[in-house]
């Protein structure tokens, strides 16, 4: 897998903790390092036994690489090394151990919903990119509270939860808050919304997340996938709310420059290609 960037982010999300800086030649597990010193961090969050996180090891030890219960802490990249009862990152290095504000040893299973429309002009028609003259794509991008970055509306798969239903459970949470709206609107949106995501989608993506909360013991995976509104009569006329952790919620054009949360760019950018849209 390619190398990852912003799990090596010098200071560690939400705290004062700075990583042990990891050069690209010294990310592999089996490359030797005795001088690697990666500093020791669990968020108080994560620490303070909510019932998405794992106890600490010691007094714990998970069944790693399978379905224990109804955690699934196998991973989309394959069997994972476990080294003194500890998993390690699957794409090497992150200069901290512990679990940071992950709250399970090993993979933390995420789904990331990509809505898209095409980009219509006052007439309804199609907007072309003037360079590439391809049509442009738009997306339901959020901004996140935590980072105050913009990112794809997905969230964490609740333990025995179907990725389909984490899917429209995140995306309606996030970004048509679902959470507040009145009986009556909820069951419209809902209705509409259901339509969307059991109509066919196309899986973009499925694997590590290079976010920047992963450390060498935990981890983030997603499986991201695309529901398009082809006519604009779907989704499209939604009210978006922001809700959950989201600040913000809004329709944003694709293209390169896109500066996104973690690798959801990856994401967009397989899906215009996919698509046949600007990029
Ligand atoms: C990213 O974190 C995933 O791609 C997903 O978008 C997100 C899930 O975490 P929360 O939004 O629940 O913080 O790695
Ligand atoms: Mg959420
Ligand atoms: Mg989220």
């Amino acid at each position: 897998s390619a190398p990852h960037i912003k799990s090596r982010c010098p200071m560690y999300p939400g705290s004062e903790t700075h990583r042990f800086p990891v050069p690209d030649d010294k990310l592999k597990w089996e490359t030797k390092w005795p001088e690697y010193k990666p500093v020791r961090y669990t968020a108080p969050s994560v620490l303070r036994k909510p019932d998405w996180a794992d106890p600490d090891i010691g007094s714990f030890s998970p069944l790693f690489n399978s379905l224990d219960g109804s955690v699934d802490r196998r991973s989309h990249m394959g069997v994972y090394r476990v080294e003194e009862g500890k998993p390690l990152n699957p794409c090497g290095r992150t200069g901290l151990t512990g679990r940071g504000l992950l709250g399970r040893w090993g993979p933390n299973h995420a789904a990331d919903p990509i809505v898209t429309r095409w980009k219509r002009d006052s007439t309804g028609q199609r907007v072309l990119n003037t360079g590439s003259e391809l049509p442009v794509l738009q997306f339901v991008a959020i901004k996140r509270k935590d980072c105050g970055e913009w990112a794809v509306p997905g969230g964490m798969v609740d333990p025995g939860e179907l990725v389909s239903l984490t899917l429209q459970r995140e995306f309606s949470e996030e970004a048509l808050n679902s959470l507040i709206a009145s009986p009556k609107e909820r069951e419209e949106v809902h209705d509409r919304i259901t339509q969307l995501f059991n109509s066919p989608a196309l899986q973009v993506y499925k694997g590590y997340v290079d976010d920047p909360r992963n450390t060498d013991n935990s981890w983030m995976e997603t499986v991201a996938v695309n529901f398009h509104d082809e006519t604009g009569g779907s989704v499209s006329e939604l009210p978006l709310q922001a809700g959950d952790d989201a600040g913000q919620v809004s329709w944003v054009d694709i293209d390169s420059t896109l500066s996104l949360y973690a690798s959801h760019s990856q994401f967009l950018k397989t899906t215009a290609k996919e698509r046949n849209a600007h990029w």
